[in-house]
């Protein structure tokens, strides 16, 4: 993409409504722009890196097995009427009368819709275990949006719901997810510590919140400071090896991690005095065992393999999609910008012209341009008449991983600079070994 083709509204000025560091950045590197208090667009920056999240979250869902669908943001009233739940919701929901008089409502959430179809068409426990999922977006009239896409009243979340036939094949499909999200999360950059919770308007007994540490987050978190060190890495986990994923989700929660909600004080001061923390923490997912909670009431039944008849075992996991930018710019930022973990990043890479209009520059930077996308990378090209600072700066701000700098100085030599956003260190090498670098960084993270 040539910048001059693009359309990246940048502010110099810190917009005065934004508390926090990642809605500043939001804002100022043009990526999204508010339409109503906690309604926003999205504009092509910011789309970019949703479309990279949304993307990750799908491999993740297909790899554990999880089915993709997409259901309405409008729902009829009626099927919450079903659950219990459209008197209990409250205020969060927002209530849609359309022209037949028919109450509806935008979705702040998806098991009550989710359910209905599973009992249109699911009889058998031969049909189980089964996953769906979807990403779509929710409203929930929250009290106080704040924080940009941290806390929005419509934002973007990927939504599963999980049926078996029993407590312990559902049981199996909560573990998945948790083992499924720690590797979403961590293809992303990010830390997401698993942490007990409590389950508020979904229901149910057994529930994890993820939590990214962050001083701007809004749960206080307590916890033992050994957990921030586990990490799932690359290892190969068998989805349907019940054993194998119970051994994970084992290995991340039995070290000591609660949100305020299910903080156990006496457990805490167990914990050797030196690795006792307490902090804040954003709440990027959050994942649901409740068993036959929307099952019973909706008339969701199977056969099981004794030939009875027993509501489904369900439970739902989500994961805040649009939240997910903010809180990856809070684990990941400095006083110029977003540092943009190689997993999400708008563009992979940034070349920076120092001399736009010089002749061996201009080439040398279209030379590049192509090398790169012959590898796969799609590059931000700045092709603006702008005083090389000026440059700098935009690419400081919007974060890009790596930038390629090309001056007719260097090109005198036969090299160009390749800056690492996070370091800051920069190297001098050819075009061909700069393309080369950064396209072998990349592959490691495909
Ligand atoms: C699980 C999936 C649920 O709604 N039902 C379907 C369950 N869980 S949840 O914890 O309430 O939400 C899931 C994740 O969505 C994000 N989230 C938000 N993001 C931005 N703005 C909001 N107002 C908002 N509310 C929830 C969180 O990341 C949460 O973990």
């Amino acid at each position: 993409m040539r910048l001059t083709r693009y359309f990246l509204p940048v502010l110099k000025e810190n917009p005065a409504e934004a508390q926090i560091v990642s809605h500043r950045y939001m804002l100022r590197a043009g990526m999204i722009k508010q339409q109503a208090a906690g309604i926003y667009s999205w504009l092509p920056l910011g789309f970019r890196v949703l479309r990279r999240i949304e993307e990750i979250v799908h491999q993740e869902q297909m790899r554990a097995g999880h089915i993709p669908i997409l259901m309405p943001t409008i729902q009829p009233a009626d099927l919450w009427q079903e659950s219990g739940r459209y008197n209990a919701y409250g205020p969060e929901m927002l209530r849609i009368r359309d022209r037949h008089d028919r109450d509806m409502l935008f979705g702040p959430t998806n098991e009550e819709m989710i359910t209905d179809i599973f009992r249109a068409h699911v009889e058998s426990y031969k049909s189980l275990p089964m996953t769906l999922y979807h990403i779509q977006w929710k409203f929930r009239d929250e009290v106080r949006p704040r924080f940009g896409v941290m806390r929005g009243r419509e934002f973007l979340m990927k939504d599963g719901y999980n049926f078996d036939v029993d407590k312990e094949a559902a049981l199996h499909a909560y573990n998945r997810h948790m083992v499924s999200y720690l590797r979403t999360y961590e293809r992303m950059g990010l830390t997401a510590i698993p942490m007990r919770a409590d389950s508020g308007p979904i229901g149910g007994d057994d529930t994890h919140e993820f939590l990214v540490l962050a001083s701007t987050g809004e749960s206080e978190v307590f916890f033992d400071s050994a957990v921030t060190e586990l990490k799932l890495g690359n290892r190969a986990v068998d989805y349907d090896n019940r054993e194998e994923v119970a051994a994970v989700c084992r290995e991340f929660t039995t070290l000591y991690a609660r949100t305020d909600e299910t903080h156990d004080a006496a457990l805490f001061d167990a914990i050797p005095e030196a690795r006792r923390k307490v902090a804040r923490g954003i709440e990027v997912g959050q994942i649901f065992y409740f068993g036959t909670k929307y099952s019973d009431p909706m008339g969701a039944v199977v056969v099981n393999e004794k030939g009875e008849r027993v509501p489904v075992h369900m439970g739902s996991h989500g994961i805040g999609v649009s939240r997910l930018l903010g809180a990856i710019i809070e684990a990941s930022h400095d006083d110029k910008g977003i540092i943009w973990p190689e997993g999400v990043t708008p563009f992979p890479v940034g070349i920076v012209n120092l001399k736009q209009g010089d002749s061996a520059a201009d080439a040398a930077c279209e030379g590049l341009y192509a090398a790169l996308a012959e590898q796969g990378l799609e590059a931000l090209y700045d092709d603006r008449e702008e005083r090389a600072g000026a440059k700098f700066a935009t690419m400081d701000l919007i974060g890009l991983p790596w930038r390629i700098t090309v001056g007719p100085r260097g090109l005198e030599k036969g090299v160009v600079e390749l800056t690492s956003r996070r370091t800051g260190e920069s190297e001098e090498m050819s075009p061909a070994a700069a393309v080369d670098r950064v396209a072998r960084v990349y592959r490691a993270h495909a």
